[in-house]
């Protein structure tokens, strides 16, 4: 059984559960889906500040995860918050939902526009599209204009305008695909599809269907370079938790049967 841990990075339970539920449906029979959230930190993630609170929640998840034996972690926000960070705690996958749907989407399309909620969100998303490697290949990051919990407090009204966003992409960005920019929206994606006509790519689901590949492949975080486990250094006040004594040996457990492990 692959055990992958979804975390939403924001702190709304019912967005979790939503986001459980996508991941769950298109889970192989062999998989193991648990979604969480953080009890601290941000309902929605809708600025630079957020994302940066956020992270904080992302790695004391995968801490969580690391003492549960997960196989691969999904971070379920547009703005992958804490990926590298996430990363260097752990030999398993970690994979954020923009830079899988960036993927699969240059597979299928030669260009995409992304639809995410807020206007001031757009700039996160394209300093990921140039991050990874994918700036040539999206023509536009657009937003329905609307606030990330419309997504659970006004269902209706939110979809209108995401489809109406996605129209206006398809007419006017000559794309052969859409991306869509909130792990909020993983619930959407089938009715945007038809609404629309064209491809539509969800982060949550093709992070999942990534993880499974990386762990199918025993293929895990690499611990040569920068993603190597944090040097053993004290921390103070409130994250004095965060610390590693020199000589605590990271969690391995039986996954290192399942990673290839190269070295060390
Ligand atoms: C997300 N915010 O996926 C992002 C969407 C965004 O709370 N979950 C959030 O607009 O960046």
């Amino acid at each position: 059984m692959t055990h992958i841990r979804v975390i939403n990075p924001n702190t709304t339970a019912a967005m979790t559960e939503k986001i459980g539920i996508a991941a769950r449906q298109v889970a192989a029979a062999g998989t193991r889906i648990t979604a969480t959230n953080p009890a601290n930190g941000p309902v929605s993630i809708e600025s630079h500040f957020d994302e940066a609170i956020s992270a904080v929640g992302v790695v004391e998840e995968v801490r969580a995860g690391e003492r549960d034996g997960v196989d691969a972690y999904v971070i379920a926000c547009f703005g992958d918050p804490g990926l590298l960070a996430a990363r260097e705690l752990t030999r398993a996958p970690v994979i954020g939902i923009a830079e899988a749907a960036f993927h699969l989407a240059t597979l299928i399309s030669t260009r995409f526009s992304v639809v995410t909620t807020l206007g001031r969100t757009c700039v996160i998303a394209e300093h990921l599209l140039h991050s990874y490697g994918f700036a040539a290949h999206c023509r536009r990051v657009r937003a329905a204009e609307i606030p990330v919990l419309d997504l659970e407090d006004d269902p209706a009204c939110a979809f209108d305008r995401i489809v109406q966003e996605c129209l206006r992409a398809k007419h006017e960005d000559g794309i052969g695909a859409i991306v869509l920019g909130c792990g909020g929206m993983a619930d959407l994606t089938d009715a945007i599809t038809e609404a629309v006509g064209l491809p539509v790519v969800e982060g949550v689901t093709a992070a999942v269907k990534l993880a499974e590949s990386l762990v199918s492949l025993r293929l895990g975080t690499s611990k040569h370079g920068d993603l190597a486990f944090p040097r053993p250094k004290h921390f103070t006040g409130q994250f004095a938790h965060l610390g590693v004594a020199a000589g605590d040996a990271p969690p391995r457990g039986e996954r290192a049967a399942r990673v290839r492990v190269v070295g060390e």
